[in-house]
């Protein structure tokens, strides 16, 4: 849209002259989205990891039931607005029948080679009516000339068919993680680009992509691009948030997965899926603080979206949908400080839900404000806000007020200089920028019909587009809980009971409730549900997959990776570095996880591992050695499967840290054999019935 034709609503009536970096209408039209799905399928779905080292075999992707529609449909039911797809992730292999190397789906047996999961996700968008984006991993640890400078023109040209062969791409991304650790067409060893600014010349790459698809966003590209990265895969942006980089409007991404096991999909996952609530955190901290999400959803080895992330999709979609269902300030009357409720200032732009109309105070007022009128007292606890980023971003901070019994009480404080908010807490949060759109949250729902905004501190006089109040619609939470010991503890809540089972089944109130801790030793699940006491509604299931007690395990000095304490960690002093433990008896394992260091520092985390058994502590077998990947953007607990064996101890060694000297373990747990460690038949997977449409 043209500047020229924004309607406005200020005093002077003139239009404000833009103020600092204006994004693209490219950007506004990105913004507009909000949050869409992306969508990590690839080789490591079948390998459970998260990084494939470059050497898996193709032959391993025989997705027998995938079905892009069913997936895109279930996104846009969510009320997703597009999907990005993993058309190549770091291992290399590439998801179309590329002629860019031999590593791709033509030597898959799905579709006897003929497949194109590109393609058939681009086309399935299409028929839905929402944007198709790609991830186009630039580290290749498959490509024999990575780091070189052949790789250039092989991964140019992947750029290219994507962008010429799928039709309109709304983004590319280009992740961060580059170099290190890859089989390189055999060489296997590391390969170290230095700047990937440089060695990819993203210079050159963003001119083409501008040439191939101008409406692109490119996501990454050493800040080339027009957006970047959140900062967190916990799916939050830290606020307040500038778009502005030097001269450049740069909006920003939350990224994260909906289910706690990862980006791909990984055994037993179905247990790790985060609740509607945790999503809506996510929401308010990503779209709620001016930036967009990128929500995660990972098909498993059929091909299909498991039933557990579908439901806390839907549920999660749903209740947006009902919190931006109804905005109580739409329509209601209102008044600069000067002016008279029926005097026009443009004011009235505010409530009038037209997200491009404005209202612009005279230049010079020192903390213009503006005073609502609702038809009747509502109750609402969330206000949003928009300005107008067309003409840029420049709100530092506002305030805002509700009538209260004749007093005007402050339900959003102004934010000052130098707070941050990070994480996914969200409720009570301050008024520092706007930008696209705020969201906050209110601690308490409020009751008025007369508010009042106050702009507190602005760079420029300010274009604000919209003035909303929500009511976010009752979430259940699920029960925290955790072993310590023996003891199973499960976190209470006065509003609710918590019933729970050790057998696997979801809990009903048939189920025992739980009082106070209880004692279980065993390895097992535990699956718990709130109930709430006064109208007997049923919360989402907490799963708690457990493996052998701890409280017998012996070792000389590192308690701390198994004192069922994840803020602890043993650390060893250089790499590589071990401990042995004594479990107390012989018994069969099948499984191990480990928990990366949980105080927001990668320095001595873990990377890479060997694990060691022995039934008497002097014979040694070693049972997996390998990769913990991506800990750096996410640290997360990750389970490992090997061949079930008798063990009494375990020797674990850190072989090598992201960053400084020496090794750490927050948590090691110990797992017996359990049904998803059991490969799957891949004949009997492929005459298994179509359609599990969910
Ligand atoms: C990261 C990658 O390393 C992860 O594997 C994942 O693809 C995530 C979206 O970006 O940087």
């Amino acid at each position: 849209m043209a500047l020229a034709a924004l309607s406005v609503g200020c005093v002077a009536a003139q239009q404000p002259a833009p103020y600092g970096p204006t994004p693209t209408a490219q950007q506004v039209d990105w913004l507009r989205m909000e949050w869409y799905a992306f969508v990590h399928f690839s080789l490591n779905t079948y390998t459970n990891k998260e990084w494939g080292y470059g050497d898996e075999s193709p032959e391993l992707f025989n997705p027998g039931q995938f079905n892009a529609r069913d997936i895109v449909g279930t996104l846009k039911e969510a009320g997703m607005t597009g999907m990005i797809y993993t058309a190549k992730h770091h291992d290399g292999w590439c998801a179309w029948p590329t002629k860019s190397t031999s590593h791709s789906i033509r030597k898959s047996p799905w579709k006897k080679g003929k497949g194109d999961v590109v393609k058939e996700f681009a086309d399935a968008c299409a028929h839905a009516g929402i944007k198709f984006g790609t991830y186009l991993s630039p580290w290749d640890r498959n490509c024999a000339e990575y780091g070189r400078d052949g790789y250039r023109k092989v991964y140019y040209r992947q750029i290219q068919e994507l962008l010429k062969n799928y039709g309109p791409i709304f983004e590319i991304w280009f992740d961060g993680a580059n170099g290190g650790d890859g089989f390189y067409g055999g060489a296997r060893e590391r390969r170290n680009i230095g700047s990937a600014d440089k060695y990819y010349d993203y210079e050159q790459v963003v001119r083409n992509i501008r040439r191939m698809q101008p409406d692109c966003i490119i996501w990454g590209a050493a800040q080339r691009g027009d957006v970047v990265w959140g900062g967190s895969e916990e799916g939050f942006v830290k606020y307040p948030l500038w778009n502005a980089r030097g001269n450049k409007w740069i909006s920003l991404e939350g990224d994260t997965p909906i289910n706690h096991a990862g980006w791909f999909w990984h055994p037993g996952q179905a247990d790790r899926v985060k609740t509607p609530e945790h999503l809506m955190n996510v929401y308010l901290s990503s779209v709620g603080r001016g930036a967009n999400l990128i929500l995660n959803l990972a098909p498993n080895r059929d091909g299909v979206l498991d039933a557990a992330d579908v439901e806390s999709l839907l549920s999660f979609g749903a209740v947006r949908r009902q919190l931006l269902s109804r905005d109580y300030a739409l329509g209601a009357a209102t008044r600069s400080e000067t002016d008279s409720f029926s005097k026009k200032t443009g004011t009235d732009k505010l409530t009038d839900g037209d997200i491009e109309s404005f209202w612009s105070p005279e230049a010079g007022t020192a903390q213009p404000s503006v005073e609502f009128k609702l038809r009747k007292k509502e109750t609402f606890d969330v206000v949003r806000l928009r300005e107008q980023i067309r003409l840029g971003q420049r709100v530092e901070s506002f305030k805002v007020e509700a009538k209260v019994d004749g007093d005007w009480v402050t339900i959003v404080e102004p934010g000052t200089p130098g707070e941050v908010e990070t994480g996914l807490e969200t409720r009570g949060g301050k008024g520092h920028t706007i930008g696209n759109q705020v969201l906050r949250w209110l601690k308490e729902p409020v009751t008025t019909n007369h508010l009042r905004l106050t702009i507190t501190a602005s760079k420029a006089v300010p274009c604000i587009s919209e003035f909303s109040l929500l009511r976010m619609p009752k979430m259940m939470p699920k029960p925290e809980m955790t072993r310590k010991g023996n003891m199973l503890h499960i976190e209470t809540d006065g509003d609710y009971k918590i019933f729970y089972t050790t057998n696997g089944r979801t809990p009903t109130e048939e189920s025992a409730e739980y009082r106070k801790p209880v004692e279980f030793d065993s390895p097992g699940t535990v699956k718990a549900v709130y109930v709430n006491r006064e109208d007997g509604s049923i919360g989402p299931v907490a799963t708690l997959n457990l493996g052998y007690a701890k409280s017998e395990w012996k070792s000389a000095g590192a308690e701390a990776a198994f004192d069922d304490d994840a803020s602890s960690h043993w650390k060893g002093d250089s790499a590589p570095a071990s401990f042995v433990v004594d479990m107390g008896k012989k018994q069969k394992v099948a499984a191990f996880s480990y928990l990366p260091r949980q105080d927001r520092t990668t320095e001595a985390m873990t990377d890479q591992y060997k694990l060691e058994l022995s039934s008497d502590g002097k014979d040694w077998k070693t049972v997996s050695e390998g990769e913990f990947s991506n800990l750096r953007a996410n640290p997360i607990e990750l389970k490992v499967h090997f061949k079930p064996t008798d063990a009494r101890y375990f020797r674990f060694t850190g072989k090598r840290a992201l960053d400084g000297k020496g090794v750490t373990v927050a948590e090691i747990n110990m797992f017996p054999e359990e049904k998803e460690d059991k490969p799957r038949s891949r004949k009997k997977k492929s005459r298994k019935k179509k359609s599990k449409k969910k």
